[in-house]
């Protein structure tokens, strides 16, 4: 049996070239490295996942839950899985997982990489293998794996072509983030875990919950009870027991959960249960800078975030700050007395909000502005998130913060013209030449701003343009020229409808206006 090397650059570059003979690695996203040989083998009738000694390392059970949800991944509807084994006949008895390490909690900068390996058959039963340094790369492994399988409809057994296979993978950026916004719309619990579901399938790992706003405060905060009354309705809330649910269900599958608490604009919804933190009734925003309550409330908020939000990064926002109401206030008189001015006063918010957080810690990100208009006072392990169209993060980088990128021209999905090949081009590094500076930006995110989506078609607008973004964030940089030729379209097209198979409703590449074919 020839076993066919294929590394993936070559396998894209070719393949962009417009070399339509070469098999299609119908992986998504695509590995590191990747080998593969031309024989079939079938999963057999007691096709079982498991561990060295078949016992489970993780004593939280994140490998036993794995193996649950991959199977039902890899059956899909078909109610049978395998074949028989019969003298020469090709099977795959199972697939056996070693990780070397009993380090089961997530965080920013866990070992996500895995080694897999389907070996060739012999004729006798044989066993896949996947190795990982962490029970999440195992994860990531096992989503490769499924991802292997398909339904032969003549056999009716579940297939993996192309045996034996060798892939070799890690991820490009820590960071890979989406972003969702539960204030603008309240998504039910059931839709926030479907969500982190798609991620697992793509190997995102940083769901960015936007979780209040100016438009409702749906968040339980034990130290301060009355927030949530700026929620829309008694039903649309989350309690502290639901956020740590998410965190739970989120941590199983690989996936951190970074909370915001977005200060000192966006924050109208706070004073619905606590007036006292608008200015003014002509002025509701930025909240009251001059108020030594207002820090109290964000170190409460804070305090009960550090005891269910276990990411060590929290996301203090500190965009879009409209500061010119202030002067038409009582706080006119306080900055006089202070000696401030309103830019003044916004960056002292910003940095007692950091002071706070670090306490509590946590380290920062921010939104671009802060580091936009007093970079140089931040504490220095502040992250800068980008959206806006200039370049911040080859500024910020320079300056040696770290940066995580979500252009709005090319990541904010909450635009329904921004098309997948956009999402799949957007490059985080470009125009980031030095090294240094490179291993600085950690990674990206793509934004689903709420105002335009709720539990309706929030799923077809995040699919599959995340799923884009989501391979450029987690396999090597390639260059690609012109249109997005076949192998790009045609891997993101399967994957789509096998996220369709999977229950996520991911919307076509072309159509709903979003795009026009290729020719
Ligand atoms: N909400 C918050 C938003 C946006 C931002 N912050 C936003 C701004 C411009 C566009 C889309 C979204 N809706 N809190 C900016 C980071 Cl085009």
């Amino acid at each position: 049996m020839q076993v066919v090397w294929v590394l993936v650059f070559l396998t894209i570059s070719t393949l962009v070239e417009g070399s339509t003979n070469d098999t299609i690695v119908y992986l998504w996203p695509l590995p590191k490295s990747v080998s593969y040989g031309s024989q079939s083998l079938s999963l057999s009738k007691s096709f079982k996942f498991s561990t060295d000694g078949g016992k489970y390392l993780d004593s939280s059970g994140i490998l036993k839950d794995g193996f649950l949800r991959m199977f039902d991944d890899i059956t899909l509807q078909h109610n049978m899985v395998g074949g028989n084994f019969k003298n020469g006949s090709y099977i795959l008895e199972g697939v056996r997982v070693t990780i070397s390490s009993t380090e089961e909690k997530l965080n920013y900068g866990t070992d996500e990489s895995y080694k897999l390996s389907v070996p060739q058959s012999t004729g006798a039963p044989v066993y896949g293998h996947i190795e990982a340094n962490t029970v999440f790369g195992a994860l990531h492994g096992l989503q490769t794996f499924s991802q292997l399988c398909q339904f032969n409809p003549e056999t009716r057994v579940i297939d993996i072509q192309n045996a034996p296979w060798v892939i070799s993978d890690e991820p490009r950026f820590a960071y890979r983030g989406l972003l969702i916004d539960t204030s603008r719309h309240y998504q039910p619990l059931s839709m926030i875990k479907k969500t982190i579901d798609a991620m697992a399938y793509t190997k995102l790992n940083v769901l960015h919950w936007h979780i209040v706003d100016t438009q409702s405060f749906p968040l339980e905060i034990p130290s301060y009870p009355k927030l949530w009354n700026g929620a829309y309705s008694v039903s649309e809330r989350y309690t502290m027991a639901d956020a740590l649910e998410i965190v739970q269900y989120a941590e199983k599958q690989g996936v951190n959960v970074l909370a915001e608490v977005d200060v000192p604009g966006h924050a109208m919804s706070w004073g619905v249960g606590y007036p006292e933190l608008w200015p003014a009734h002509n002025c509701k925003q930025p909240l009251d800078v001059s108020k030594e309550f207002t820090f109290q409330v964000i170190d409460g908020i804070l305090s009960d975030f550090s005891k269910v939000f276990k990411f060590k990064m929290v996301h203090l926002g500190g965009d879009e700050v409209h500061m010119g109401c202030w002067n038409k206030t009582h706080i006119k008189k306080w900055l006089k007395k202070k000696h401030m001015n309103t830019s003044d006063a916004y960056q002292y918010f910003i940095l007692r909000a950091q002071d706070i957080a670090i306490k509590h810690g946590y380290e920062i990100i921010n939104w671009e502005e802060p580091f936009n208009n007093f970079g140089s006072k931040l504490n220095p392990k502040t992250i800068v998130q980008n959206w806006m169209t200039g370049g911040v993060a080859k500024k910020a980088v320079k300056k040696g913060f770290r940066c995580i990128l979500s252009k709005q021209e090319s990541w904010y999905l909450d635009h329904l013209d921004i098309t997948w090949e956009q999402f799949y081009l957007f490059e985080p590094l470009k125009g980031i030449k030095n090294t240094t500076h490179q291993k600085l930006i950690i990674g990206g995110e793509v934004c689903m701003w709420g105002e335009t989506v709720d539990a309706s078609d929030i799923e077809q607008t995040i699919w599959p343009r995340a799923a884009a973004a989501a391979e450029r964030m987690w396999m090597p940089y390639v260059k690609h020229s012109g249109r997005l030729k076949f192998d790009v379209e045609k891997r993101l097209d399967h994957f789509r409808c096998l996220l369709n198979q999977r229950g996520v409703a991911a919307a076509p590449l072309f159509g709903s206006g979003r795009d026009a074919p290729l020719d």
